[in-house]
């Protein structure tokens, strides 16, 4: 099995999973800045020419949460996938949630402080992009409050989605005033399979 793409990118989504269900996979780093993402060989795998990637045998599957699934699908035994249809149900509801209304104002800041050159960013859309974001945080917030795991009554791929996800948004600033939200990502992060967090790897990457 190999998974296409390193730390600090969305693969540290599926690694959490590979590292907790304590699988053999090659990780294979696909050098963004110098566009490996746009060669052929790449967009043979993904045509969206983004990382992660995941290749298991004839399957190929991308987006990553669709991999945490897979893996955790793959796996059964280890109890990631909920076995009552509520429970599966309510998984499916956050990771959507978290992969659309989280997310993606995540991503529109990244963009316009980082991503677009800098003669295409919108700097007027950031604080746009916060506002929606802190907004969904609240929601989220607010399911968190009484519960240990996102979905039913034990650890799921949404856990493993959210810890990712809320790790982005404290590095974007935005986690001040959900006290219950940073408490659960600690006790996230602080399981012995957990991946390094996205401060952890950017410092790795600048150290060599
Ligand atoms: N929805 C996709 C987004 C993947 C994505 O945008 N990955 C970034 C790295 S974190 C990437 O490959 N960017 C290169 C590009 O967009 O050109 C997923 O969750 O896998």
């Amino acid at each position: 099995m190999k998974l296409y793409g390193i730390p600090p990118t969305r693969a540290l989504r599926p690694i959490w999973l590979i590292n907790e269900l304590g699988i053999d996979c090659e990780i294979v780093a696909v050098d963004l800045p110098a566009g490996a993402h746009q060669q052929p060989a790449f967009l043979a795998i993904n045509p969206a020419g983004k990382v992660p990637a995941l290749v298991d045998g004839d399957i190929v599957v991308t987006e990553s949460v669709a991999i945490q699934y897979y893996l955790a699908e793959k796996h059964p035994e280890a109890g990631f996938i909920p076995s009552a249809l509520a429970d599966r149900a309510e998984m499916h509801r956050w990771n959507f949630f978290l992969a659309t209304d989280i997310e993606q104002p995540l991503w529109r800041i990244a963009l316009n402080t980082a991503i677009y050159p800098e003669g295409e960013r919108v700097a007027a859309d950031i604080p746009n992009a916060q506002r929606d974001c802190r907004r969904m945080l609240a929601v989220f917030e607010k399911h968190m409050q009484d519960r240990a795991w996102v979905a039913g009554n034990r650890i799921s791929v949404a856990d493993f989605n959210a810890a990712y996800t809320l790790d982005w948004a404290g590095e974007a600033g935005l986690l001040d005033g959900f006290p219950r939200l940073g408490a659960y990502l600690r006790t996230m992060y602080a399981r012995p399979a957990a991946p390094p967090t996205i401060k952890a790897a950017f410092a790795a990457l600048r150290g060599g």
